[in-house]
């Protein structure tokens, strides 16, 4: 079945890692990908060496010089066609998605879903690249303001989204003119490759120039010569918060932007007033969805001490429920994690927290035995804990959740924002007041609020991303395209006088 999706996808054995649209090479190390379903060896990419990056980036720059005189329209009309292809290898991009990453079916299908609502989005988007008009204070005189194309943007995306996260920030690069290089996480080359296929074909077809898409893939080494790379713009990042810190600062140095959306400690407050299904619904989503390795998975759950005992229960028999196997096989709810050194973690993440004093109502642990032969396998569990312990401030990548109590919405509030991170929060509450506080200035200090859903699966239509540690940067819907692009100010003198500003007087 796996093979089949391969053919669709022209995924061959092996695939080289480097490729500027309809050309591919690669001469480095050669990855091997092995899928953490059931530990089988997908397919190999060799990676880009030093010399496939600099071919990459130099296509990219004279691709760059003629995709940005195209219209922004005729350029939203190559997307539109992107979001079809997609349309047409949803089932099979879905399942790559879940074989090599191992996030549910349903889950691959809606990271895929989510790859054309974006195109669709930034298909509006390109005749809306609006800057406004100014009002001069000199006569004969008019201002405005203007988007132009940056250059290449770079995008490091992580495997815990393999596809989605890079079309968020390509699709939005493409229609304002830029040209993409791609260095997709080493845990997931052949979602990589699939994508690159999917949209030469498109390219092609559209005579777009060699090198709008350029792909890298290798490790943390390709990473910084990106963001190391003055001819590179913009840096957008996904990832850890040590990889955003060392990106952040390899770009800074050289004044560059960078565009940083990394971990999250996301909470889900639940008051007394909630609608205790929706919470306990969106609580056990959020935690166990994608096995806890989302930005914006649940790991923190502030419940109001009256109803901390009714919680726990229900949570603990919703957990009892829960059956853990192989992803594509619809019956389950979690899947594996991506590999053993996410298992490890996991691990010292549940020895830590009992070295610190918290207790596990639901104990974790890792599963054996046929269907699991892979060892990716964990159990999600519970944790009761305190808001102080390290454990809890820290983002582990795997479903854990901590039960913290509280009394006071504004201790609530307090607990939420007392993390380091500040990408992703809820608040279950039918109190209008309670929610308004916690949208207030002085409530959840994160870059997505929400009331009455959980902390993930956020719509493309907003922008996406966090405060603190979080990064910072804003990828996705609403005005996220102005950091893909130079804002350039001009001024028009239409008059037979040089009037000059502030009504300085300079006569010969
Ligand atoms: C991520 O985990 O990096 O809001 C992105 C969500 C998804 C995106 C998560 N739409 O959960």
């Amino acid at each position: 079945m796996i093979a089949d999706t391969l053919k669709t996808l022209q995924i061959e054995k092996k695939s080289p890692g480097a490729s500027t649209g309809k050309e591919w090479f690669g001469h480095g190390e050669e990855i091997s990908s092995w899928s953490p379903v059931d530990g089988a060896l997908i397919g190999a990419v060799s990676t880009s060496a030093k010399e496939d990056y600099e071919a990459v980036v130099k296509k990219a720059q004279s691709a760059f010089a003629e995709w940005r005189t195209w219209p922004a329209p005729k350029r939203g009309e190559v997307v539109r066609q992107i979001g079809e292809a997609l349309r047409a290898k949803k089932e099979a991009l879905g399942k790559l998605v879940s074989y090599e990453m191992g996030k549910s079916l349903q889950e691959g299908y809606g990271e895929v879903q989510e790859m054309i609502d974006i195109c669709d989005f930034a298909v509006g988007l390109s005749r809306q690249l609006h800057g406004l008009t100014m009002h001069s204070e000199r006569p004969g005189h008019r201002m405005y303001e203007q988007y132009h194309p940056l250059g290449i943007v770079g995008i490091i995306s992580a495997f815990n989204f393999p596809v989605a996260v890079w079309s968020w920030n390509t699709m939005l690069a493409w229609v304002c003119g830029d040209v993409c290089i791609w260095k997709p996480s080493e845990k997931t080359p052949l979602c990589a490759v699939a994508c690159q296929h999917i949209v030469a074909e498109v390219f092609e077809k559209n005579q777009v120039p060699e090198g709008v898409s350029g792909l890298v893939i290798g490790n943390r080494e390709t990473g910084e010569w990106l963001s190391q790379d003055i001819r590179i713009p913009l840096v957008s990042a996904t990832g850890s918060t040590r990889m955003g810190k060392a990106v952040g600062a390899a770009v800074g140095a050289r004044l560059g932007r960078a565009l940083l959306e990394l971990g999250g400690n996301n909470a889900i407050i639940i008051s007394k007033d909630a609608d205790l299904d929706i919470a306990v619904l969106g609580s056990v989503f959020g935690a166990v969805g994608t096995a806890g390795q989302r930005c914006t998975t649940t790991r923190r759950l502030i419940i109001h001490e009256s109803i901390y005992d009714q919680i726990k229960a229900r949570l603990t028999s919703a957990y009892a429920q829960l059956s853990i196997g192989d992803p594509l096989d619809q019956k389950n709810h979690v899947g594996p994690l991506i590999d053993r050194s996410a298992v490890d973690a996991y691990l010292a993440a549940i020895e830590k927290c009992k070295a610190e004093g918290g207790k596990f109502v639901v104990e974790g642990g890792v599963l054996e035995g046929k269907g699991y032969e892979s060892g990716c396998y964990v159990k999600p569990c519970i944790a009761e804990a305190k808001p102080g312990y390290s454990i809890v401030q820290h983002e582990t990548f795997a479903p854990i959740l901590y039960l913290l109590k509280y009394s006071t919405v504004d201790e609530a509030i307090a607990i939420q924002n007392g993390v380091p991170q500040g990408l992703s929060s809820s608040i279950m509450t039918l109190n209008l007041r309670e929610a308004e506080q916690f949208l207030s200035a002085s409530g959840s200090d994160c870059g997505i609020a929400n009331v009455n859903i959980g902390t993930s699966g956020a719509e493309i239509g907003g922008a996406f991303g966090g405060e603190k540690e979080t990064g910072g940067g804003r990828e996705s819907g609403s005005d996220a395209w102005k950091v893909y692009m130079r804002r350039q100010t001009n001024t028009i003198n239409y008059s037979t006088q040089l009037p000059l500003a502030q009504g300085i007087r300079f006569d010969l």
